[in-house]
Order: C-alpha cells, then structure tokens, then sequence
C-alpha cells in the first residue's frame, strides 16, 4: 500500500494514554441507570441484560479505578474485532489500541479481526491480527484493515451464524465498532450470547462521524471531529474563492444524517453567511444584494428533508408501505397509499428526489439521505423565489449557484491528533472491560477537557441509551441519536453570530489538520463548548 511522507510520519505519533490504563486497575461500579424511553419494553426484550441474580439493576456505570492488582487472573484472552457502518477516522487506533491492551494483559491473547463487517462475523470471514501488520496503520485514516458493511444480526438464522463463529474461535468477547445501529445490535449480539450460556461478551466503541452517538456518558464518537476539520479546510477554500471571485454562493451539503452536529460545527469553524433553512436563504440572499453583494457560502445539513414536518410524514408513510410490502417501483400504486397531503407532496417533488426517497431502506431502515441531493433542490426553490421577488421588483441582484456536497472524503483522512488519542483509548478501554469480563456495555473515556492522561475510563449499559423508535413498521427499541439541542452551548454559540455572518464577510479559514503546532491537541469547537457547560 502505498504511504506518503505525511503518513510515514504519523506512524510514529505516540497518542498519550489515560494514566488508569498503564499500570492494574479494577472495575468500580457506580449509577443504575434507566433505559431512556421505554424502559420495561426494552428490558422485556433484552431479558438477560437487565436482570442480575442478586435482584439488583444490572443497568450500572462503571469506570476503572487504579488498583494493586487486577484482582483477576491474567490469562490469555482470546477476542475479536469488528467496524460497522460508514467509516470514520481513527478505527485503526481503536483495533491497534485493543490489541496494544491485549498484549499487555497477556502476550499469548489473540485478536481476531471480522472482515467486511458484520457479514464477517456471521460468515466466519476473518483474519488473525498481529502487531507487525497492525503497526503499518498506526494514526492511518480509512477502515480498509478489514474493512467494514452494514449488515445486521438480528434475525435467528443470523444470531446462530454468529454464535458458530463465536464458538469456532472460542472467543472471550467480541468488540462493535459502530454507531447508534451498530450498538443496538451488539446489545441484541450481548443478549443472545448470554441467552445461549456463552462466555462470548460484547463491548461496543462509539464510531461515527455524524456526532450523534453522545449523551451524559458518551461526551462525543470518534471521527468527529477529523471529518469536521476536513469539510471546513475546504469550506474555509471555497469561502475565500467567493470572496475573490465575487460571483457565485455556494450551496454545499454536508454529511451526517438525521443531526446536523457536521453543519453546526463546522458553521463554528468558518463562519458561512447560513447553515440551514430554505425560507431564511432567500432573505439572506436579498439583504445581501442590497449591499451590493451577491455571493456566499450556504450549509445545508444532509439530513434536512426529514426535517420538513411534510416531508417527514411523507417519510413516515413511506416507511409503513414499504413495510407492508408495496412495490416501490410502482410509483402510482404509492401515491394511492398515501394520505391527500403526502400524495400531493411526493408529486410535485422532483423525479430524483421522489425515486431517491423510494430507494431501498439500509438494513436499519435509514432513508439514505446521503443520496439526496437538497443543495440541488434548494438552488432551484431559490432561484424560483428570488425571479419571482425580481418580478415583483423587491430583489434588484443576481443569483448563480454552485452546489457542493462534502461527504466520503471526510470519513477516511488521517485522524487528528485527538480522534488518533480518543480512539487509542477507546481500543484499550474495550480491552480492560473484555478483561473484566464485562458485557453489554459501551467503552467510555471521559473528562476530555483534561489533558489526556487525565482522561476517566469506564463502561455505560448499551440499554441505558435506548429508547423505542418506529422501524419498518414496528416500534423497536434503538439507541436514541443525539440532535442538535436548539438551546446547547455550540447552538447559542452560532446564534450569537449568524446574524453578523450573514451580512459581514467574516469568512474564517481554519487551514489543513494541524498536527503539531500550538493547535495540533484542539478538538472541535463543538466539543469544547459543550464540555465547558457540563453536557
Ligand atoms: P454511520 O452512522 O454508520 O457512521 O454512517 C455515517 C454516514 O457517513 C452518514 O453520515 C451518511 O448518511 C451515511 O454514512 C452514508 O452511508 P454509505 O456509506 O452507506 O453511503
């Protein structure tokens, strides 16, 4: 494989690990917890995981705490790994990390990694890890290690597979590096292992770049914040274009689903003239041109048609016929099904959009908004307001557009220097919990706005996090995703200025990732100011 200058000296940066994780530590228990929504539903589905043999709740904290010893016998343990999902920097470090524990813990522990995802671990599809191959992706962006997928392990046939392949390889646990899909799987994965008297735990690590895998316990997932500072150098680029060039806004749509974490963080990094809302652009646009200007930056996040009340109940609809069985493709057999007001939506809905929204679900039952081309959709309604205010005399300037989408080429950069450190200890903390004999929790490394020899360790119940959601037609229960909190520090924060943003060029162009520097350990702006308020 091939490595630039750049690269070959990442190899060597050394991500400093929390001082609990370098000498024996012990498991301290803290907080019961409840799940949060649903909480006798989903402990009804999860009858093992929430229920313990001295009747007290199983839904408890945990963190390391230094010890003398580790209080158990340090024998050689035998586990797996496996990446779900989009990909994320920093999942290298997580596996490297886990392995680096391994080896400490024992030298004679083997780590066993699933290939192309969950597909892996139920095809028995694997490859055996070891420290002289592992070493070459030290720091290293992408998940091509042993690369990654969507599928899930839900259905009996599925669970059984994976049990095989637990039992092939005697495995003590196994760990899911996923997002919230991910994690709710690897708690159905805890379930039924434990179910079937297995010895195989499962821990999971919060990965995804989308930033809405948090909550009280999870300050934030890896990945984050790399793919932010990716999208805002080049938003910070094209921003100093426009300036230049004086000539075109540009409409550029950032990944992240359903949460607009990507949008906001990097509104905070390069100060664009709007993130966000079709209506407020077109005002924007025409107080802009009264001052003579008639160029600019626009974010959109890409999950913001399913935050149109109409769009998102003609989602909902959707879904349901989906799920019944109606055949996608028949476009007049769905307009038939929906309600008068999702009919007459989806028909005036341009043609891509309408066959993109009947695009196969992912295997979690996810629109997939990535396809969905709204910087396209919102020039065309901009443009159409903006003639229509020309018409009427009320908009005096000109409008071209360029429309942008800043996606996949954030998911795989090499990691900064915090999602590189973040992810070592995220490795290492599944390690400790594996060793612990821990399951059915995520891997947690908290106090980030420590230096990172500070940072805390510990576990949090995958079920604490779950509530129930309406999937494929049924209410299941999931880890809730994090949205944006209109009332949040990092929202205040871009509130306080998007006013000034949207008139003055107070354009802000952070430049490539930094990774020595007296910028080189910041995490995001997001991060810091949530950390800063007590998230
Ligand atoms: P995860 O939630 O699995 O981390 O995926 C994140 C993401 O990058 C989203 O932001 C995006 O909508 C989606 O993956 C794209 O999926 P795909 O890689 O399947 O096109």
């Amino acid at each position: 494989q091939g490595i630039s200058a750049l690269g070959r000296e990442r190899l060597h940066f050394i991500p400093c690990l929390p001082e609990v994780l370098r000498g024996p530590h012990e498991i301290e228990e803290g907080d019961s917890r409840e799940c949060l929504g649903g909480h006798g539903v989903v402990c009804s589905l999860f009858p093992r995981l929430s229920t313990s043999q001295n009747g007290e709740s199983p839904l408890k904290m945990v963190s390391l705490r230094p010890a003398s010893s580790h209080g158990v016998e340090q024998r050689p343990l035998r586990l797996g790994v496996v990446l779900s999902g989009g990909q994320a920097p920093g999942g290298h470090n997580v596996i490297i990390g886990l392995h680096d524990y391994l080896q400490r813990w024992h030298p004679g522990s083997t780590l066993v990694g699933f290939l192309s995802g969950p597909r892996g671990v139920m095809r028995n599809d694997y490859k055996i890890l070891e420290a002289q191959e592992l070493d070459a992706y030290r720091n290293q962006g992408g998940f091509h290690l042993i690369c990654s997928g969507r599928d899930k392990i839900s259905k009996p046939e599925e669970l059984t597979a994976a049990e095989k392949t637990a039992k092939a390889h005697d495995l003590d646990g196994i760990v899911v590096i996923g997002g919230d899909d991910s994690n709710t799987n690897a708690a159905v994965l805890a379930e039924h292992f434990l179910q079937q008297g297995l010895k195989t735990r499962v821990i999971g690590v919060p990965k995804t770049i989308d930033g809405d895998l948090k909550n009280a316990d999870v300050s934030i997932s890896f990945g984050f914040d790399t793919a932010c500072k990716v999208y805002s150098e080049v938003i910070g680029n094209i921003m100093v274009d426009a300036m230049s060039a004086k000539k075109y806004y540009h409409f550029i749509r950032l990944m992240g689903r359903s949460a607009s974490h990507i949008t906001l963080e990097c509104a905070l990094q390069t100060h664009p003239q709007l993130a966000l809302i079709c209506e407020e652009i077109a005002d924007m646009v025409a107080q802009r041109a009264e001052l003579g200007k008639d160029f600019g930056v626009v974010l959109i996040p890409e999950g913001l048609v399913e935050f149109m009340h109409d769009v998102s109940a003609l989602i909902a609809e959707l879904n349901e016929l989906m799920a019944a069985g109606v055949n996608p493709a028949d476009q007049t057999a769905v307009v038939a099904h929906l309600t008068p007001e999702s009919a007459d939506l989806f028909c005036n809905l341009t043609p891509g959009i309408r066959s993109e929204l009947l695009e196969e679900r992912d295997p979690h039952g996810n629109v997939q908004v990535s396809h969905i081309e709204t910087e396209k959709l919102l020039i065309k309604l901009v443009g159409l307001e903006l003639a229509r205010r020309k018409a009427a005399g009320t908009f005096g300037g000109k409008f071209a557009a360029l429309a942008h989408f800043f996606g996949y080429e954030g998911r795989c950069s090499l990691p900064s220097n915090f999602d590189a450190t973040y992810c070592n200890a995220l490795g290492q903390a599944a390690g400790a919990l594996m060793a612990a004999g821990r399951t059915g929790l995520m891997a947690t490394v908290s106090n980030l706005q420590a230096p990172a020899r500070k940072w805390t360790v510990g576990g949090t119940p995958l079920l604490s996090m779950m509530h129930l959601e309406r999937r494929a037609g049924c209410d299941r229960p999931v880890i809730k995703k994090a949205l944006v909190e209109m009332g949040s520090a990092p929202m205040n924060s871009y509130t306080a200025s998007r006013a000034m943003w949207a008139i003055q060029d107070w354009c802000r162009s952070p430049g490539p990732i930094q990774f020595t520097g007296p910028s080189a350990n910041m995490a995001s702006m997001t991060l810091a100011l949530e950390l800063n308020d007590g998230l």
